[in-house]
């Protein structure tokens, strides 16, 4: 399983060039059993200095990054929801990531066309948003109706406390709001999700600016917001990491746009990294918060969550002032957990098994 990232948006915003970027930077797949692979999906890797730093401990001749899957999502267009343009069709495409990445186009230039014939980013916001709110109110009316239904049967605990979970989400996205913002007992969060809500997904707002706006701050933007100029990440992958370092040292940034957007969008899922390493390779794992050891091993391997026994743990950065796994352990750094213990995001492990 690997998590994804829908890029939205109007038409002719740059979603494409954006994601063509992005597919520059594809992991090699194989090392990715899960993956889906389809021309519209671009599997990337997930920069981590961390990992790179273990691999060096290590000596391992291979580092596997964590990666997400982008999806390029073709074009929303105002009425949507009612099947305007690729209407609903597309808007099940968004049902199914994890979370959305909204770029809204904030460049000037006269040879590509605005839908609504104007640059104003934040009114782009509000159209996409009013659809995506819109196609939800839909599917929540749907399922209102079909349990006030159930409901004339006998009555049923379960059942009358999802209407009102329905009411109250009806509720807010009727004040155009997103469903996000409706505040349950974690309890209730299972029944929500399984709504596939596009307004209860993370997002993240991308701003495509033009290069010489680049630094400056978008006043009034919707938080959270990233400022990229996807024409010139795309221009930059086909440069060599030399030659871009070359480039973010003369322009005194660290990242790219684009591993920003990586970034950005990783921690987006509230997802943790754990690492594995050894002289074969080092390895970034995802899993989500509050994960167990046993079933983050089950992440490698099923062999390991089955015959899980102890895990020995320590996070990267006191491995590596450590020195060795060795030193780490004669100075007692390196804990020993059982099956009760939640892996935490940095931490390096190792999972003892029996077969
Ligand atoms: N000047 C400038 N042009 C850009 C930038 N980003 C994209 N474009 C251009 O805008 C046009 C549309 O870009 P796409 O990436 O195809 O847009 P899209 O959002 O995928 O469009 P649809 O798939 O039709 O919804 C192309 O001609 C791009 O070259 C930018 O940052 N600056
Ligand atoms: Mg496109």
């Amino acid at each position: 399983m690997s998590f994804s990232i829908g890029i939205i948006g109007l038409p002719n915003v740059g979603k494409s060039t954006l994601f063509t970027a992005l597919t520059k930077k594809q992991v090699d797949v194989s090392n990715y059993p899960f993956c889906t692979i389809e021309p519209n999906v671009g599997v990337v890797a997930v920069p981590d200095e961390r990992l790179d730093k273990l691999a060096k401990l290590y000596n391992s001749p291979k580092a596997v990054p964590t990666a997400i899957e982008f999806v390029d999502i073709a074009g929303l267009v105002k009425g949507a929801a009612e099947g305007e343009g690729l209407g609903n069709k597309f808007l099940s495409h968004i049902r199914e990531v994890d979370a959305i990445v909204e770029v809204v186009r904030d460049f000037k230039s006269d040879d590509i066309i605005h839908v609504h014939g104007k640059i104003d980013p934040q009114d782009d916001i509000k159209t996409i948003n009013l659809e995506l709110i819109l196609a939800d109110l839909e599917t929540v009316n749907k399922r209102l109706d079909n349990l006030e239904k159930q409901s004339k049967g006998p009555s049923n605990k379960t059942l009358l406390k999802n209407i009102e979970i329905l009411k109250q989400l009806k509720k807010i996205l009727e004040d155009e709001k997103f469903a996000i913002n409706l505040n349950v007992p974690d309890e209730d969060i299972r029944f929500i999700k399984e709504l596939t809500l596009l307004t209860y997904k993370p997002i993240l707002y991308v701003y495509n600016i033009a290069e010489s706006e680049i630094n400056k701050p978008i006043s009034g933007a919707k938080e959270p917001y990233l400022a990229i100029c996807a024409k010139l990440e795309a221009e930059l992958t086909s440069l060599s990491d030399k030659e871009i370092k070359e480039y973010l040292d003369s322009a005194g940034i660290k990242h790219t746009g684009l591993d920003k957007l990586i970034l950005h969008s990783y921690n987006l899922l509230n997802l943790i990294t754990f690492f594995t390493a050894g002289p074969k390779e080092a390895h970034a794992w995802t899993v989500a918060k509050g994960t167990y050891a046993p079933q983050a091993a089950g992440k490698i391997h099923t062999d390991f969550e089955q015959g899980f026994i102890k895990a020995e743990v320590i996070n990267w950065a006191d491995l590596i002032k450590a020195g060795s796994e060795v030193l780490a352990k004669k100075q007692g750094l390196m804990r020993t957990e059982g099956k009760n213990y939640q892996i935490q995001d940095g931490e390096v492990v190792n999972f003892l098994f029996k077969h």
